[in-house]
């Protein structure tokens, strides 16, 4: 199965529709009563590495080839690895996405529950990540996404200071986060892989800041890597991403 499908609503409420009907047989947890984060990236069992769509070299200065190498090759493709691995043994979990899975870890059988976390979550968060930066990127959105950014935290400078703090202060591994919570944006952080749609948020901009995305070329300066991100994003990408969840 193709890693990158972009649903209609109609698709996502199709597929879900399926799953309330596996539900009803038993199959999958019931996920009744519960709002569905928006599924954008149709990731599907088994999980593949979804393939770039830039050269490894095309981000640079801003992230440099030998990281996107590492980071895509080896690190994404070790977390679809374990993810695939750990669920073999539960072909009843099988049909479901890796947002499903993630987005109601109490549901999952305990043996199960953390490598779903952490693997299936680095699965989600690379193939975002991946998707929202661009050697076309920077600059600032547009549009609806620009509105909300303003609306939200007062001007689009005002978000970026915000953001980068969180992508800062998050001690360790883990992630920074522009995210859609009941309609309304925030920004906020995760640590490891943990994914936004574990705490009901749907993710639609996202910065790694584990070591392994920045440490070749950044060595310990967080805040260079941080500040080159900006460079990059792809405001395209996150304003359609923005949409689908409105
Ligand atoms: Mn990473």
């Amino acid at each position: 199965m193709k890693p990158q499908i972009t649903f209609t609503r109609r698709e996502v409420i199709k597929t879900l529709g399926a799953g309330a009907a596996l539900a009803g047989m038993g199959l999958v947890p019931s996920k009744i009563g519960r709002a569905e984060p928006t599924v954008r990236l149709s990731l599907q069992q088994p999980f593949v590495l979804p393939p770039l769509a830039y050269d490894y070299a095309a981000l640079e200065p801003h992230i440099d080839t030998r990281t996107m190498q590492i980071h895509h090759d080896k690190h994404h493709q070790g977390y679809v690895n374990n993810a695939n691995k750990a669920l073999v043994d539960y072909p009843d979990l099988q049909g479901m996405t890796a947002q499903q899975l993630l987005s109601d870890l109490e549901f999952l059988p305990v043996a199960l529950r953390t490598t779903v976390r952490n693997n299936v979550g680095g699965h989600a968060n690379h193939s975002l990540f991946w998707q929202v930066i661009s050697p076309k990127g920077g600059g600032a959105p547009v549009g609806k996404l620009a509105q909300s950014i303003d609306r939200t935290f007062g001007s689009f400078q005002s978000f970026v200071t915000e953001f980068s703090n969180a992508a800062m202060h998050r001690f360790g591994s883990g992630w920074a986060w522009l995210s859609v919570v009941d309609g309304r944006l925030k920004i906020h952080s995760t640590e490891n892989q943990d994914s936004p749609l574990s705490e009901g948020a749907t993710p639609i901009l996202g910065l790694d800041v584990w070591e392994h995305a920045y440490y070749l070329n950044y060595q310990n300066r967080r805040a260079d890597y941080v500040q080159a991100f900006w460079n990059i994003v792809n405001w395209d990408q996150a304003g359609i991403n923005f949409l689908e969840t409105v």
